[in-house]
């Protein structure tokens, strides 16, 4: 259900039920999971690049697994976050590593909320962002209402809940929601270029810069003054600022080993 490939340091993995737009099942939430933990414990993984097949991203949980016309009691979707969700959007955050997704198609609900979840998201210009939750009597989760009203602010983030009114991508780029939105057929070469360029580079230091442009959220500036001071020392001592240095210094290309 997830297909993983490691080529130039990006791991990249393309969730694959394309016939059910990538929604989510047991299978894929764990299988995304393991690449996932793979990516933090494999040195070998300098990049990750998240993406569907076919002609979807991922539109959420997969709605056909708990079929209410069935009978019995309601799920406890609580549950279903605690266990499958919340932890995958926990290690795509801690990850100290670049986490770049290519949107390729609709991104619905939870699939929505994932791609939010990354570092840098590209999309397909005809690739659209649907907060779809409202429309079956549900909220924004997979940290959805955290980053919508992060990124958006309230008045837009309550709207795209409230209506699951669909965001294109060309407009998700113009209100910052994402980094860009990029002709189709050029999504995955621009995402790849991306992600491996970023593999190349000192894995450290940009580990570190995602831990502290994260933390800027909830510090206060002293807080992230201190934070950027102890950061900045454990960068200054890394490998690859020494080859970023040198490497200036002789007017060459460095090249980092993302120590
Ligand atoms: C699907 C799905 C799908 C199953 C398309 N499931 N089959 C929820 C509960 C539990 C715990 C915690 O969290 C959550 C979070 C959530 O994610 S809630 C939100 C769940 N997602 C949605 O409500 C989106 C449902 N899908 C849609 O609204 C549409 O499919 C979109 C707008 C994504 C795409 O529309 P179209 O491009 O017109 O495609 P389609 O609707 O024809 O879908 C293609 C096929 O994929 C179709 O199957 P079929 O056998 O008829 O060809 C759909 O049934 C299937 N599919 N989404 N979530």
């Amino acid at each position: 259900t997830v297909l993983t490939t490691l080529v130039d340091g990006v791991l990249t993995l393309t969730l694959n039920r394309p016939e059910k737009l990538n929604s989510f099942n047991e299978d894929m939430h764990l299988a995304l999971r393991a690449g996932i933990e793979r990516a933090h414990a494999d040195p070998e993984v300098r990049a990750v690049l998240l993406t569907g097949s076919g002609r979807g991203f991922c539109a959420g949980q997969d709605l056909g697994d708990r079929d209410p016309r069935k009978g019995g009691p309601a799920p406890d979707l609580g549950q279903t976050l605690d266990t499958f969700y919340n932890p995958t959007l926990r290690l795509i955050r801690k990850l100290e590593k670049p986490v770049i997704c290519a949107v390729n198609g609709v991104a619905a609900g939870a699939g929505a909320n994932i791609a939010l979840a990354c570092d840098i998201v590209l999309a397909a210009k005809s690739a659209k962002f649907i907060q779809a939750f409202s429309k079956i009597g549900l909220i924004p989760d997979a940290g959805g209402s955290w980053s919508l009203a992060r990124i958006l602010g309230e008045p837009r983030a309550k709207a795209l809940a409230l209506t699951a009114e669909p965001l294109m991508a060309e407009k998700a780029a113009e209100w910052g929601m994402i980094w860009k939105a990029v002709d189709d057929e050029a999504l995955m070469s621009e995402a790849v270029a991306l992600a491996t360029s970023l593999a190349a580079g000192p894995t450290l230091g940009l580990g570190l810069t995602k831990r502290l442009i994260q933390d800027a959220a909830t510090n206060s500036l002293d807080q992230q003054l201190d934070l950027e001071r102890d950061l900045q020392r454990q960068a200054g001592r890394s490998k690859d600022s020494a080859e970023g240095v040198t490497a200036f210094l002789e007017k060459r290309k460095p090249e980092f080993t993302g120590q």
